[in-house]
Formats: C-alpha cells, sequence, structure tokens
C-alpha cells in the first residue's frame, strides 16, 4: 500500500519536472528565435527558417516545397526586414537566392536570372570582390544587412523560400 502511494508520489513529480522542463526549452527556443513556417508578407508566400543549413542545402530545401531561395524586387526587402524585426529574427543569418556566379562581375537573383539592382550591404560588404568563385549572399539584419559568402562555404544559416 505504502509503496503504490510512493510510486503514484515518483510518477507525479516526474509528470511535474517534464512540464517544467518543457516550458523551459520553449522559452529557450523562442528567446534563439527558433522559427520554421510558411509566412504571407505583402501578399507575397515565403517559408521562413532558422534551421542551421549550408547554401546547397537551403537550396534544396525551398526546391522540395516548389519554391526557390528568396529574391527581394521592388519593396520586397524593405517588408521581409520589417517582418523579421516584428518577429524577434533580426539577430539571425539567411541565405537568399542572390548569388555572383563564378567569373561573373554581375550579382543575379539566381530564380530569374535577373541581375540584381537594388543592394544592402553591410558596410563592409561585399567582401568577395577579387575572388572568381561562385559568391552567395546571406545577410543578418543586426549586423546591417547582407553578407557574400563562398557558396561553397559551411556556413550554417537559416534561410527564406519565395
Ligand atoms: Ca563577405
Amino acid at each position: 500500500m505504502f509503496g503504490r502511494q510512493t510510486c503514484r508520489y515518483a510518477l507525479h513529480l516526474v509528470f511535474i519536472f517534464s512540464s517544467v522542463l518543457q516550458i523551459s526549452l520553449g522559452l529557450e527556443n523562442k528567446s534563439e528565435g527558433s522559427f520554421r513556417d510558411y509566412v504571407e508578407i505583402e501578399g507575397i508566400t515565403y517559408y521562413v527558417s532558422t534551421g542551421f543549413v549550408n547554401r546547397e542545402n537551403a537550396f534544396s530545401e525551398c526546391r522540395v516545397r516548389g519554391m526557390n531561395l528568396v529574391s527581394f524586387e521592388g519593396g520586397q526587402w524593405m517588408s521581409v526586414a520589417s517582418w523579421l524585426r516584428n518577429n524577434g529574427l533580426s539577430n539571425n543569418w539567411f541565405w537568399t537566392g542572390g548569388l555572383r556566379p563564378e567569373n561573373s562581375p554581375t550579382w543575379i537573383w539566381e530564380s530569374s536570372g535577373q541581375p540584381i539592382t537594388d543592394f544592402h550591404w553591410e558596410h563592409d560588404q561585399p567582401s568577395g570582390n577579387g575572388s572568381t568563385s561562385r559568391f552567395c549572399i546571406d545577410f543578418n539584419l543586426d549586423f546591417g544587412g547582407w553578407d557574400d559568402d563562398d557558396c561553397l562555404s559551411n556556413y550554417y544559416f537559416g534561410y527564406i523560400c519565395k
């Protein structure tokens, strides 16, 4: 009788501890700005993920969803940046679909092949000028905007599909 009561008490404690653990893990995720979902911004559907992947996998994650890594045309950079800030994701790194092909001086949006005309580089970027490698655009709003990295570099960032 006593044993069963003790056992029930112990199970109750385990339940409480696991609830507390789930709550604290949830808070931790939130403070790290963890996010993975489809969002609509100014009438356009994006998929935003803070999961850490290299450029190649970011590209294929978007293709799997029938989407492309994000391009920013018109006022889309401003509206997406504003959405990210409002959702606590201004200090996350994201891969975009912007790149400069090998041996080319021209930055393009990979999805359309169109030259990029409106840039939002960090003050000391792009740093890959002079390299003949294929460079890809990523960004972090709190760092000040766009950065360029070798597309084959093993940087693990979030990504945005469109
Ligand atoms: Ca750079």
